[in-house]
């Protein structure tokens, strides 16, 4: 008798061990303590054994009956704790996660407002080659020879005539090439100088400007900046043009505005001047008109270039360039 009841919970405890849900549990409950069980069929047949015999018997098998009843209990609850901490159990009271949306860069940003600017007023907008001859990229633009910017040190080469742009203007002699005017574009995009600190690095964004028609005359050149610096900041932003020098313009003329901190009052962004650099302007050279093939004497225009990141540098009051180029999302997240 006590060796069937040993061996009956011998049996128990391996069915025990390899079940693998409650399902495989309440089914070892029904086939040992159930009504028609083997605990039980032992529990029953005690009656029938010897008289002196019936004592011993009946407590053994009722300590299997309790050890087996309390392993089935023991190993349901050990189940029902590990489901309700995992993905069995939502918790329907739990705000839900935002998705993740991308944004366009600070950079793009700005970029795409200078040219939507541009568009309002008349100007096409274009895209060229980064990788440029050193025909378009100096020579057709009245660089001489020897001029610094055509220098190692200010420009990255890829063989002794191939050239990373370094202004977009290239891309503005392959227009007018192709186009009898009027022409009236705006270009942006990426160029190269072998340059880097606080305000440079060495790939940045440049929008440049182009109008030639018959007639065009400073004074629309100045008209135009005027109403972009106005739509870019506001129309308390004031402007004045100094002049300058740059191989493709004649006169040229460098445009400042008050600056946006200390309106004129004078603060450490405008270095004490109430005043920021903020463009390159001028009359289109002759010698470009001669370089494109367009009849001499016949048409006028002006041209002006700019810097994207200045630009968004000023308008948003950063002070390091390379903060657009870390992409460290908490700074990124703030446009
Ligand atoms: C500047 C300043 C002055 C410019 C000139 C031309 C071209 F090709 F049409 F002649 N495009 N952009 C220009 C003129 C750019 O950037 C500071």
């Amino acid at each position: 008798m006590n060796k069937q009841i040993e061996q009956i919970h011998q049996d128990f405890l391996e069915g025990l061990n390899s079940a693998k849900d409650a399902m495989e549990i309440q089914a070892l409950s029904i086939q040992y303590l159930g009504r028609k069980g083997l605990i039980t069929g032992v529990l029953k047949g005690i009656s029938q054994l010897p008289k002196e015999e019936r004592p011993e018997a009946g407590k053994k098998a009722n300590q299997v009956r309790l050890a087996v009843d309390n392993a089935i209990q023991e190993a349901l609850q050990k189940l029902a704790t590990v489901n309700t901490t995992t993905e069995d159990v939502i918790d329907v009271s739990l705000p839900g996660r935002l998705p993740l949306k991308g944004s366009l860069h600070p950079v793009s940003q700005i970029q795409q407002k200078i040219c939507d600017i541009f568009s309002r007023l008349g100007f096409d907008v274009a895209e060229g080659p980064e990788v440029e001859s050193d025909h378009y990229n100096f020579e057709a633009l009245n660089f001489p020879k020897n001029h610094p910017a055509r220098d190692m040190q200010d420009t990255f080469f890829v063989s002794d005539d191939i050239v990373l742009r370094t202004h977009t203007s290239p891309m503005q002699i392959r227009i007018m090439e192709k186009t009898t005017p009027p022409v009236r574009v705006v270009t942006p995009g990426k160029v190269f100088r072998c340059d880097s600190d606080l305000t440079h690095t060495p790939m940045f964004h440049q929008v440049e400007g182009l109008l030639v028609d018959s007639d065009i005359s400073f004074g629309d050149l100045k008209g135009i900046l005027t109403t972009f610096i106005h739509q870019m900041f506001d129309e308390k932003t004031s402007l004045r043009f100094r002049p300058s020098f740059f191989p493709f313009t004649e006169p040229s003329a460098e445009v400042d505005i008050l600056c946006v901190m200390c309106r004129g009052k004078g603060c450490r962004v405008c270095s004490q001047t109430g005043w920021l650099e903020i463009l390159g302007s001028g009359m289109v050279h002759p010698a470009l008109y001669e370089n494109v093939g367009y009849p001499s004497g016949k048409y006028t225009g002006f041209a002006f270039g700019m810097g994207v990141e200045r630009i968004a540098m000023l308008k948003y009051g950063i002070d390091d360039i390379r903060k657009f180029f870390e992409n460290d999302i908490r700074f990124l997240q703030q446009f």
